[in-house]
């Protein structure tokens, strides 16, 4: 197994100016361990290291194996590292796919039967592997440690229930279960399933999750409370993930997430020869897309909801999450092209704001100022619910992806400049907060690290 945390070259260079003849230990070690854990404690007592118990004896052992395999562990990392460095990235971007990279760490659970999760925030009452918030920091490891996101996946996959749906997170344990309420999860299961299926190349491993993503699809589907195509939201807190605000109806956010799994559905059935769904999907998908485009696109942007005829104008950030899904899976988007190209530099004019330090805020620092990309921006700059004009880093960097993804390349750097800005100002850099702090969520910066160090940098064009 490759090593499972990496740290900057910094942190390789601090550990080796410590080491010494009075401290042989040191050297490598603060690479790989925070200094707190450094205990005698039997490993196997811990839920957190219980698979680390399987291995070792107690905490000596690991350093003993860590002082034993220093010379090729610190290499390793400092190999890691240079690539970041070689990459000839925006020193801001670099940093910040730096600091999700140790709050990965931070925030890694696996138990002794290797069962893998990320806690979703610390010093909070949230969970292990929320899907709505994996479907977005899960692409920082889905493709660096293929074997960790494998068992996250199939662990969600094991845990739908009789209906067809999938879970909301595993509270405090990866038995306990919170709720399977949630109207969006479904769908992140199938996009992450899909995803996971297009890095990996994995024919079987598509097939072990094929049956959970149809149900999904169809447990969803059966949602759609007006016949026109697309699964509705009842206007009620908790049914997606922007979780303290409700939607109703016809929504962008579920639209363009329905739309994506329509299409890799469609595409896992072709080549899973299920003959029967693949048609049926994309034929769904047509008639979605068209509802999507006639319901809520305003000539300049996808509207927050419509429910028959009631509209909420609003301009969510991330509401054509299932479009930067379907590209980054080389499947094309799922609307057209100017129409995202148009909301992405509508979101630039009316979600940019400057922070207002006398608003009360989860997610803002004490000390933090500049620009956030809100969740919702309003024309009239109307205040509807605290999540609308909170900016939460990880829905700003999936952002930041989309528009690198459309070409959009300044625009997104400047993203992740202005948040990287915000939070360097607080203090606050290696801990970015949202429900809790080294929140999962941010940790889809692995994704846009991807998009910038591909070959592959012609605009994944959208299918007719
Ligand atoms: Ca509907």
């Amino acid at each position: 197994m490759r090593p499972s945390i990496v740290f900057s070259s910094r942190s390789a260079e601090l550990a080796e100016q410590a080491a010494g003849p009075d401290n042989p230990r040191i050297a490598g070690e603060t690479a790989i361990f925070r200094g707190g854990d450094v205990t005698r404690t039997p490993l196997s007592t811990s839920s957190r290291t219980a698979f680390h118990g399987t291995q070792f004896g107690s905490c000596d052992g690991v350093i003993d194996y860590v002082a034993r395999n220093k010379r090729r562990l610190l290499s390793a990392t400092q190999r890691f590292s240079r690539s970041i460095d070689s990459a000839a990235a925006p020193a801001e971007l670099a940093d910040s796919y730096r600091v999700q990279l140790s709050s990965f760490a931070r925030e890694s659970w696996i138990d002794a039967n290797g069962t893998f999760g990320v806690w979703e925030g610390s010093i909070c009452s949230a969970g292990l592997q929320t899907t709505d918030v994996a479907h977005y920091g899960s692409w920082l490891y889905a493709s660096l440690f293929p074997e960790l996101e494998r068992s996250a996946i199939h662990h969600t996959r094991d845990h739908f229930d009789e209906r067809g749906w999938a879970p909301h997170t595993f509270t405090g344990s990866f038995r306990g279960i919170d709720a399977y309420t949630r109207k969006d999860v479904n769908l992140q299961f199938v996009l992450m399933a899909f995803r996971d299926y297009t890095l990996w190349n994995d024919r079987k491993f598509l097939a072990g999750v094929y049956p959970s993503m149809k149900k999904a699809v169809e447990a969803t589907g059966a949602e759609d409370a007006d016949g026109d195509g697309i699964p509705d939201l009842a206007g009620v807190k908790v049914e997606q993930t922007f979780d303290d605000w409700g939607w109703k109806g016809c929504t962008i956010y579920m639209a363009s997430l329905w739309l994506a799994a329509l299409r890799m559905a469609a595409h896992a059935a072709r080549v899973l020869d299920d003959t029967a769904f693949a048609p049926a999907c994309e034929r769904l998908f047509c008639a979605a897309r068209k509802s999507a485009i006639s319901k809520l696109w305003n000539g300049r942007y996808f509207m927050l909801y419509n429910d028959r005829g009631t509209k909420d104008p609003g301009c969510l950030l991330d509401g054509l999450t299932g479009d930067w899904y379907c590209r980054m899976c080389g499947l094309g988007g799922v609307l057209p092209d100017k129409m995202v190209v148009s909301h992405l530099r509508s979101c630039l004019r009316l979600n940019r704001i400057r922070i207002d330090p006398a608003q009360e805020s989860f997610v803002y620092t004490e000390g933090e100022s500049g620009y956030a990309y809100v969740n919702g921006g309003y024309a009239d700059g109307r205040r509807l619910n605290r999540q609308q004009f909170e900016g939460w880093s990880g829905i700003e960097y999936a952002f930041a992806l989309h528009l690198w993804l459309m070409g959009l390349k300044p625009e997104a750097m400047r993203v992740v400049k202005d948040v990287y800005d915000r939070k360097v100002r607080a203090g606050m850099m290696q801990n970015h907060l949202e429900w809790g702090g080294d929140y999962f969520r941010p940790m889809v910066i692995g994704g846009l690290w991807g998009a910038f160090i591909s070959k592959d940098n012609e605009v994944r064009q959208s299918r007719p």
